[in-house]
């Protein structure tokens, strides 16, 4: 049978395997086989649609165990796995399925007749399995011998935002995904008796890789709830050993009596990652259950970088240490060179995790990636005589709301069209729950005014709510320094 880099890597050897994969509570259990074999009539039918090795395969669909199979098939078929947010727009999606040009789009059975008349070979699948697509698969057979594919050859598609506002696919390859999940694996100690609380979306790098392809790549087990909800968290905790989650899940749960040490006394291991934890966060999460949050850091560019120790102490504050077989270098904004080590600068990264460029975008990539490898993340931050790594801040003009990245660039964009506006500014600032919430100011065009309700509404049409701004101010103008650039900072001290 030919090899399949990242699916034999991560699979092989569990086939047949009765051992459960996906417990989706309120609905039924996976095991290894089942998964394998579902995910084997997809790559049939996949091959039947006549997708060839490199096609893309864009989705658009509700957490479920039929996504991921759908994910574990499009491996299998040598194709190019493109996961899309559920809350993007039409006109957000209709932008990826351009420049990817897939093959296949799949997407809810709601969504379908948005989509008439697109290029793609259009299926359904819904949140409980249904759709158009598992019923086409059903009669294929569940046999399927996966496509060769090698280290270096293209896996998936992730879409990031830029300075530029216009998003760029992320292009990773086999390896870049079974190399970091196999460190991971060692790094955190997962095993075979994991029991991963799940409640990611699976369309990003946290959910759908490092979660997911480390119980895989052990043979673990998943809760898979279809997105995070308090009482469910609170119910599946005591099943579970091990759990991942963006800032926003801690501080929920730090919010719910509920959840307390008694309840988590036998967890293994928790970890965050995708925003800044407050240190506030991991002292009264500390302080409540008696364990440390495992604070790591990472990329949809370039998968997980750093993580704290597993044994050995987790700094507070810190993403921890370059993870084995990754390079991080701090570099001066400015001009590239390599600085002393202890100052703060900008970080790059690299390693077998790093991406192998932007999709059909050759100019964006090299102005990211440089010729000896090294990835300019767009982070700032230094590290200390121990090694420990520390985020500063960024540089980037980024918002990571509840672990969503918005670039305020895109609805800046979007504001400067609608009628009466002559220009807007769009920043982050600290939002309790969220991290980070997203505001905007906005100068009218001369003789104008602007209800900021009106605006955001008007805004829908274009933007996927996540990223709407929550509150909108209206100024006579911005200020800017000398040289004519908007002064962020200070908007973000007087609005925040
Ligand atoms: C939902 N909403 C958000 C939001 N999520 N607004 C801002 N930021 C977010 N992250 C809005 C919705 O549009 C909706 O608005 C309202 O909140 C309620 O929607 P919901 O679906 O009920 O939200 P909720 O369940 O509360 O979701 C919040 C969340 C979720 C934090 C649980 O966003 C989440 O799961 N985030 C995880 C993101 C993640 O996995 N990031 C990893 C990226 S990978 P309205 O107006 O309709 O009421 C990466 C690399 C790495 O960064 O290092 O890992
Ligand atoms: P994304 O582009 O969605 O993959 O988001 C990656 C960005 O999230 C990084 O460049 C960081 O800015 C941020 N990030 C990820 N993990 C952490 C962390 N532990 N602490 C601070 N920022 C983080």
């Amino acid at each position: 049978m030919a090899s399949n880099h990242l699916y034999d890597g991560l699979l092989s050897g569990r086939e047949s395997s009765t051992h459960c994969l996906l417990d989706v509570p309120g609905g039924r259990s996976w095991s290894y086989a089942e998964l394998v074999a579902l995910s084997g009539q997809l790559a049939n039918l996949l091959r039947a649609e006549g997708v060839a090795p490199g096609d893309r395969i864009a989705v658009q669909v509700q957490k479920s165990a039929e996504a991921i199979a759908l994910y574990l098939a499009t491996v299998r078929a040598g194709a190019v796995f493109l996961p899309l947010n559920n809350a993007y727009t039409r006109a957000e999606v209709a932008y990826f399925l351009e420049d990817a040009e897939p093959a296949v789009f799949v997407c809810g059975s709601e969504r379908v007749d948005e989509f008439e008349g697109v290029e793609a070979r259009v299926y359904s699948l819904d949140g409980d399995g249904g759709g158009s697509l598992i019923e086409a698969a059903a009669d294929q057979s569940e046999a399927f011998d996966s496509v060769a594919r090698g280290p270096r050859d293209l896996v998936a598609i992730l879409y990031t935002s830029g300075t530029t506002g216009l998003s760029k696919g992320a292009m990773l390859s086999h390896d870049n995904l079974l190399s970091n999940a196999l460190t991971l694996v060692d790094y955190w100690q997962f095993d075979g008796d994991d029991v991963l609380l799940h409640a990611l979306p699976i369309f990003h790098t946290h959910g759908l890789f490092v979660a997911t392809h480390i119980i895989l790549a052990v043979g673990g087990s998943m809760i898979f709830l279809a997105r995070f909800d308090i009482d469910a968290m609170i119910a599946q905790l005591s099943r579970a050993t091990s759990m991942m989650g963006v800032p926003t899940f801690y501080t929920r749960l730090l919010a719910d009596a509920r959840f307390e040490r008694e309840l988590v006394a036998h967890m293994r291991l928790f970890i965050s990652g995708s925003a800044p934890m407050l240190a506030e966060t991991h002292i009264q999460f500390e302080e409540r259950t008696g364990q440390r949050i495992l604070e790591r850091y990472g990329m949809t560019e370039t998968n997980m970088n750093t993580s704290n120790p597993y044994h050995g102490e987790r700094r507070v504050g810190s993403v921890g240490f370059p993870l084995p077989g990754v390079d991080i270098l701090i570099s001066n904004p400015e001009n590239g060179a390599e600085l002393p080590a202890g100052e703060t600068g900008m970080i790059e990264v690299r390693g077998p995790n790093v991406f192998l460029g932007y999709w059909r975008k050759p100019e964006k990539t090299a102005l990211e990636l440089r010729d000896n490898g090294f990835f300019i993340s767009g982070d700032l931050g230094r590290i200390d005589d121990d090694g420990y790594v520390y985020i500063v801040g960024r540089e980037k003009d980024l918002i990571i709301s509840g672990g969503y990245n918005i670039y305020p660039k895109q609805i800046e964009t979007e504001i400067d069209a609608l009628d009466g506006v002559l220009e807007s500014a769009v920043f982050g600032v600290a939002h309790a729950d969220l991290g980070e919430a997203v505001a905007a100011v906005v100068v009218p065009l001369a003789g104008n005014e602007l209800d900021p309700e009106q605006l955001v509404a008007s805004l829908q049409a274009s933007l996927a709510r996540f990223k709407l701004p929550r509150k909108v101010f209206v100024l006579d103008e911005l200020p800017r320094n000398a040289m004519g650039k908007v002064q962020k900072n200070q908007l973000r001290e007087r609005y925040g």
